[in-house]
Formats: C-alpha cells, structure tokens, sequence
C-alpha cells in the first residue's frame, strides 16, 4: 500500500499538534469490525508556506493538512487536499489518458490575508488563516466560495475514512448532470444524492444507487454555470439538501478530496471541459445507430432466425438483434448452449446477409467449475479477487457461486480482452453487451461483493470500498481494448450497465431494468438527458419498460422518444416473471420439440399491438433512419467539440428561468428541439420555445415563445431551429443498403446560421486519416433571398449523388432560383401551413441562391 508515497515536508518539519480523538461506540461502527472506534476530526488551520511542486502550488497548513492547486485549463482548477501533508499516488481511473493540459501562465500573488493565483479566466484566492477558497471570474464576479471548507476524519480501523468539503452556494441555484439519477423535474437541487454503482431492479424516482457512478455535476447561478467534478472512486456523497440554505456538501467514504473546478460561463462550456478532462464515446460503426430488438431471451435460433424474418416482413427497419444470458451454456460466459445455437457462425452469416448484426452478452462472474476453461484459466493465473485472507471471493450470481476477474489489472484486462477473439472473429458477433458489472451479486443485502475483497488497482492495491464503482467500467475497458486489438478495423460496440465518470470512452449505456409504465417513460427522457449532459451521449433505456406489461401507447411513445435517444433498443424481461435473484443450475429447458418460424411466442415487438399500432410504430423507427446523418453529425460533434447530443433545456438558455425547471424539452444536436410526449392521451401540447423562433417540423409552421401544437399518434413533437439546414436519408431496412439520395432541409431565417454534416465510411478508422467529409452548411436569408453555401472539408465521397432540397419558410414567392451560376425551374409544394420549394440537383454543390 506504501508505494508510490513522497512525503510532503522536505524542507519544514510540520508537527500538528495533538488532538484528543472522540470514541465510536461500537453499535456505530462498521458492521464488519468488532471494536469500538476513535476518530479524529481536522480542518486546515493557519496557512504556513507555499511552493511549486509536482507541477502544482502546494500550500501547507500549520496543522498539516495541505493542498495543492493545479489549472489543467485556464477555466479549471483542479484542487486536491490531503489531512496530513502526504500524497498518495496521483492517478485517476476517469481521466483520458489522451487529456493534454493547456499550456498557459499562472501568476501568484501575495497580500496580508490570502494568496492568489490567477489566469486568464479565472482568480483564484487562498485564504492564509483558514485555507479557504474563492474563484472569481474575469469580469470579478464571485463564482465560488468555501463556506466551511475542507474537512476530513480518521479512525483507527479505517484511516482517513471521510474527506468533505461544504461549499456556498445562492440560494437560488439549479443543479444538473450526476449521471442517471430518475428523480423528476430538471434541477437536483434539495436532495442528498450518493454514488454506488447498484443493480436496482424496478428503480423508481425516489432510488439513490442507481447502476453508475459519475460524481459530476453542473451549478447554475444567476446565468453563470459551472462544474464540480470530484473525481473519488469510494462511494461519493453529494448533498444538494441544504442548497436552500446558501450551501452543499460534497463527501467520501475514503480517498481524497481531489476535484475539478470547471468554469463555464455556460453550461455546454463546462460540457466541452469535462469532456477534454474525461473523454469522449469514439465514433460508433453506423449499424449502432439504427433500431436495435432485444428481449430476454430470444432462443432457440429458429425464433432468433423467426424474429428477423418478421421485421423484413412488416418491412420495420433494425440493425441489430440482441442475445440476453440463455444462449450461454449454463450461464457461463463465452461458451454457446449448442442445443439451441449448433452452429452460431453460419446463423451469423445468413442474419448478415438479411442486414442483421448480432449482440451477445458477457457478464463478470465466472461461474466456479472445474470444467470450465475460462474459470480453470482464471484460477491458475490468479486473475480473480480475493478476500483479504488471501481466498478467491465467490459469490452467487446466473450460474451459481461465481469468481470475479479483477479487471483493475492490467494483465487480466488482456486476459479478458482476448477471451473475446472466438466470438468476435471466428463467430463475427458484432458487440456486446455487458450486464450484471456492479458488480451484481444474488441473496445478500446490499447485492455486491463485500467490502473486504482487494483489487490490485494498478499496483496500489486496495479494497472493494475503493474499486467498486470503476469494476464494471475497467471490465468495459478489457472488453473495448480487446475488441480493438482482435479487430483493428472495426469501431467496437459495447453497451454496459455499470460505470464511472470517463467510462465513455469504453461503451455506451443503456438505463437498466425499468418498468412499463408512464412515470418511467418520464424516467427515461430526464436520464437520457442527465447521461448525456454526464459525458454519456450514448445512451438509451429498455423501450417499452423492461419489467411489467406495456400498453400500445405508451409503447409508441417510447420509441418515438427514441427516436431521439443515441442507442435506440427494445428490451423487455420476456418470459421471466422477475428480474430477481432466481438461479438454475442449468439453462431453462426448452421443448425439443418447439416448431420453427413464426409460431414462436413474442411479445414486444414493433408489430405486437395489432395493425394500427404496428403502423405507428414503424413510422417511429422510419423516422429514425431518416434522421440518421443528423444523429451521426452530433456525434462527430461531440467528439470534436464535446457537445453533449441531447442537452436539457437549461442549456439553451441559461438566463430564461423558464427553461431551467424544464425537464420534458430537450434540445438534440445543434438544431432540434424536442418536446416529447410522456403522458396517454395527449391531443395538443404546450411547447416553450428557447429564444429564437423555430419551425415546427411537422407543419413548416414558425413559432416563438409558448406555443400549442396538435399532436397525432403517430408523430413526435420538434422543431427545427430557424436557419438550420438538417440533413435526412431515405428510409433503409438497415444501414447496410445504400443512401441513394440526400434530403436537405433549409428553414428560412433572416440573418445567418451555421449547420453541419458529417460522413465517412460508417466503420473502421480510415476517418481520422482524413476520409471522412465535414459539410459547412451556411444559409444567409432576408426577405428576398435565401443563400445557401457549402463548403467541404475531407477527401471522402458520400455514396449518394443526388440531393433534394426541400425550403421551408420563404416569406415570399420564390421567383428565382440558381445553383452554381446555373438557373433552375422552381417547384413549390404545399406543407400543412407553408410553402416548401423543392430541388433535386446532383451532389456536391456550393451555392445556392433563392431570389423573391
Ligand atoms: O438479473 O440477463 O438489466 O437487461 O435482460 C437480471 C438478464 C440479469 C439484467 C439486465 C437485463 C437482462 C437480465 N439481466
């Protein structure tokens, strides 16, 4: 444990003066240990001496305790404290390891009371008596403010088990992001919030562990934002409760306080920041970005074969069809139950060739079984947890009592990464899907491993208190790092349930087991927002709820919802009755005997609902391959710019108070806004714009500020901001068939607006050498003129040759219309309330100019 240890005190010899420590009664200390307890509390005293150090300003306290202050950014401010002058090592499992700090001045200052260090964005003052904080802005507005500071406690038994920090705040402040909390209403404000990644069947708005970890979060003060970023693997407690108050908390279990300071001033700047800090999803192969089928579980292969043939033959559009736990023999991951799936390459061949890609799924635990190469593997290598006296830890899960690889080790990352190669290559399942990474456990209370099983982490080894919340997200880790190695030429697709701040950078997220019902339809529109605001764009929920029956509505719904959620998957708990803790030692029997073809029973499905209900639902999954390049530009986006895709509707405005209590709207990419409808019945809906006006996409309408719109079964609210050019594709069964044409949407404005659109080859890597083409779509408008200009940037060539442009919003008749010098015959439609000038012209142009 002692590795890696430099002591603080090189030149001054700091000796903190005793403190009479306070008993834990034994009723209060942790159930594991049998004594009663002391503790010792310390906050930082009067500030004896600064200096450069390990590439920071460190500042000492007479009483020990110390902190050191670095600027990564010139607008953020990391700022780690320890209780006594010792630093352990510094890593941090959430940082991209690609994150270059910007190189940039920092000038320190002096006067009677306090330090200073500033940049060009930010002041920073240290407080000489008591180590407080303050940052000022650059126009000296106080952003933030210790109240009481720092703090930190020690026990015998535990060390310095507690770090806290109680921070001000105006009482009048929203709060945003922590990831996939399912409370209702936007901000998070007036709520204790703690981080533990836990496997919570049935969640609801008032569970606090949900599957992930990410301890970010946004403050929003009087229009100016910023971001807290407290990057501490034990289980993190932030606490909104008193924010009412004038303060917050933020506290650990253990570990450091170390946290990044992250200044705006506005929301998708304090995104762009911690996405430089934590990472981005890579480029997902497009496949991934079409309509995904899931059930738990579709087998034997005949009804995996029966469910293709389905989609084909109701012509619903789907890339990909989802294996869940019972294709696996037993339960044990990456072997094939060869009674139901004989032959899984030649069945992934001919799914290919009906333009499906399969995803499997891999769990941690190893079910504990002599015969089981990957088990036997695991055991003599040693790559499993153990207990603190020196056992592996086994715990029951699917197969019964189950090892656990400890992924927090570089050389059992490689291990399981390369226990990918059969499926992945040989068998070309195209990704997978990882469940249960909490991780999971069945039958105890608190449904994970104990605390007292280590993990290596990286050569600092420690407790599960400690590894918990990044276990599922460095399983992630093997799983994408051997994907990349098996198959260089190939994006990797990996969705996880579990995972900490910066997991982006492995897989995408999927919510977790949810139910059917409205509330949690609710639930899933503010977590798809929190995820995305959180670093995790890539996300999406089990359409439909995962536990309970759905009804057609709320099931159209959702996957119009969808629509707009980056992974777009259908999922429902099928024949098991529980998701709970029920375990066989062998695979459900499945008759011999069942027939082949359709007479297999489904359930939730695109077509389940009977005639009517099956057109809407297709329309919903339409409408998705056609907003295809929309979807695919906001990730290119988000990868270049750090633009979460979906962003809540504070982040539109954050001076409109009516958008910062939203949580229905939300705005997706640069353009769009969508307002979704989360309630059985809705005719008409009530939409409040951001400023700005904006076109309504169904009519071509342009509105501004509060408006009404009807709303049909079949169609979702959203509107497309005035100015924007957004690009669509035909409707495709899969992403696999060509685009034979563009479709450009151009809305009138007058003035300026800048749109992109972003392609390349949809797979392997060739884009970041350049194949890859970047459109800077530029429209200038008034009342006479639309002009539109498109400037390209990449050496690759879309497949499509044809564009049709459609030009919504013209304020008078078109009289004119010409295409790089050359003049074309106008054609005009008719939307529901507007004009709609259309043009088909081969693609690349560069100009297009409309006259009235
Ligand atoms: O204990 O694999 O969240 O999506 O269908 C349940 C079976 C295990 C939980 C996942 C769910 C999946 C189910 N799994």
């Amino acid at each position: 444990m002692e590795t890696n240890k430099e002591s603080a005190s090189d030149s001054t010899d700091i000796v903190p003066e005793a403190v009479q420590p306070s008993i834990i009664p034994f009723s209060e200390t942790n159930v594991s240990f049998r004594y009663e307890d002391v503790y010792e509390d310390r906050v930082p005293d009067e500030v004896i001496s600064v200096r450069w150090t390990a590439g920071a300003y460190e500042f000492q306290c007479q009483n020990g305790v110390a902190l050191r202050i670095q600027f990564p950014l010139q607008s953020v401010v990391r700022l780690r404290y320890s209780p006594d002058g010792v630093w352990g090592r510094d890593f941090s499992y959430a940082l991209d390891p690609n994150f270059k700090p910007e190189r940039h001045t920092i000038r320190l200052s002096e006067s009677e009371q306090e330090y200073s260090l500033s940049t060009d964005a930010l002041h920073l003052i240290v407080g000489k008596s008591d180590l407080r904080i303050r940052i000022f802005n650059q126009e000296d507005q106080l952003v933030y403010e210790d109240k009481e500071g720092y703090r930190a406690r020690r026990t015998i038994m535990e060390g310095w088990n507690k770090v806290l920090l109680n921070r001000s705040c105006q009482k009048k402040s929203y709060f945003y992001g922590l990831g996939d909390k399912a409370v209702l209403g936007a901000s998070l404000g007036g709520r204790n919030w703690s981080n533990w990644c836990t496997d919570s069947y049935a969640f609801g708005t008032d569970s606090d562990h949900l599957y992930r970890a990410i301890p970010f979060f946004y403050v929003l003060q009087q229009g100016l934002a910023h971001g807290v970023f407290f990057d501490n693997t034990f289980k993190t407690h932030i606490d909104l409760d008193h924010c009412a108050e004038g303060s917050y908390d933020i506290w650990a279990e253990g570990g450091e306080l170390n946290y990044y300071f992250i200044f705006g001033p506005s929301l998708t700047e304090v995104a762009g920041s911690y996405h430089l800090l934590t990472g981005t999803h890579s480029l997902p192969p497009s496949w991934a970005l079409g309509y995904h089928q899931c059930r738990w579980s579709y087998y034997p292969e005949a009804q995996v074969k029966a469910l293709a043939n389905l989609f084909r033959a109701h012509h619903i559009p789907c890339d990909a069809i989802y294996l869940d736990i019972d294709y696996m023999d037993g339960y044990r991951c990456f072997t094939w139950d060869s009674r139901h799936f004989p032959d899984p390459q030649r069945m992934r061949v001919e799914l290919e060739e009906m333009g499906f890609h399969l995803v499997t799924m891999i769990d941690p635990g190893i079910k504990e079984d002599n015969r089981y190469e990957v088990y036997r593997e695991g055991m003599e290598k040693g790559h499993f947890v153990k207990t603190t006296d020196g056992a592996v830890a086994k715990a029951p899960v699917w197969p019964g009592f189950c090892a656990f690889p400890d992924f927090t080790h570089p050389e059992v990352r490689t291990w399981w990464g390369n226990l990918y190669q059969d499926l992945y290559e040989r068998i070309g399942i195209s990704g997978f899907w990882n469940d249960m990474n909490e991780p999971a456990v069945f039958y105890v209370h608190h449904k994970t491993l104990p605390d007292a099983v280590l993990h290596y982490y990286e050569g600092d080894p420690c407790s599960h208190k400690k590894a918990h919340n990044i276990y599922g997200m460095q399983m992630n880790r093997a799983s994408y790092e051997g994907m990349e190695r098996i198959r260089p030429e190939k994006r990797p697709f990996l969705l996880t349930r579990a995972t900490y701040a910066g997991g982006q950078r492995y897989a995408a997220v999927w919510t977790g087991d949810n139910c059917a019902s409205w509330e949690h339809l609710q639930i899933a529109n503010i977590q798809c927002q929190r995820l995305s605001i959180s670093g995790f764009s890539f996300c999406g929920t089990d359409i439909g709820g995962f536990a309970g029956d759905t009804t057609p509505e709320l099931y159209v719904r959702w996957l119009q919802l969808a629509v707009f959620h980056p992974l777009m998957r259908t999922h429902s708990i099928g024949t098991h009755l529980t998701g709970d803790a029920i375990y066989n030692e062998e695979a459900p029997e499945v008759p011999e005997d069942k027939p082949a073809g359709d007479q297999y029973e489904f359930g939730q499905e695109p077509w389940s609902y009977g005639e009517k209900w099956t057109a809407i639902a297709k329309t919903a999954i339409e409408l998705r391959y056609c907003l295809l390049p929309v979807i695919y530009t906001a990730f290119w986006r988000l990868m270049v710019d750090g633009i979460p895709i979906l962003r809540s509707a504070a982040f539109a405005d954050e001076f409109d108070p009516k958008l910062l209590e939203q949580d229905r709207d939300f705005l997706f990419g640069d353009h769009l806004w969508v307002s979704p409808v989360i309630l059985p019945g809705v005719r008409r809906q009530m939409v409040y714009l951001p400023r700005g006006n904006w076109y309504y996409f169904w009519t071509g309408q342009l509105y501004h500020g509060e408006v009404f719109v009807t709303v049909t079964e079949d169609q979702i609210p959203f509107f497309v901001r005035e100015g924007a050019v957004m690009p669509a594709y035909p409707i495709r069964q899969h992403t696999a068939e060509p685009v034979e044409e563009l479709t450009l949407y151009c809305y009138h404005k007058h003035g300026q607006e800048v749109s992109f659109l972003y392609e390349d080859a949809g797979e392997g890597l060739a884009y970041s050498d350049g194949e890859q083409a970047i459109y800077r779509l530029e429209m200038e408008g008034d009342t006479h003129n639309y002009l539109l200009r498109c400037q390209k940037e990449g050496n690759w060539t879309p497949e499509y040759r044809k564009v049709k442009i459609y030009l919504i919003g013209f304020p008078t008749f078109v009289k004119k219309c010409v295409v790089d010098g050359v003049e074309m015959p106008i054609k005009e439609i008719r939307l529901k309330e507007k004009s709609l000038y259309t043009l088909h012209i081969p693609f690349e142009f560069k100009e297009i100019a409309w006259q009235g």
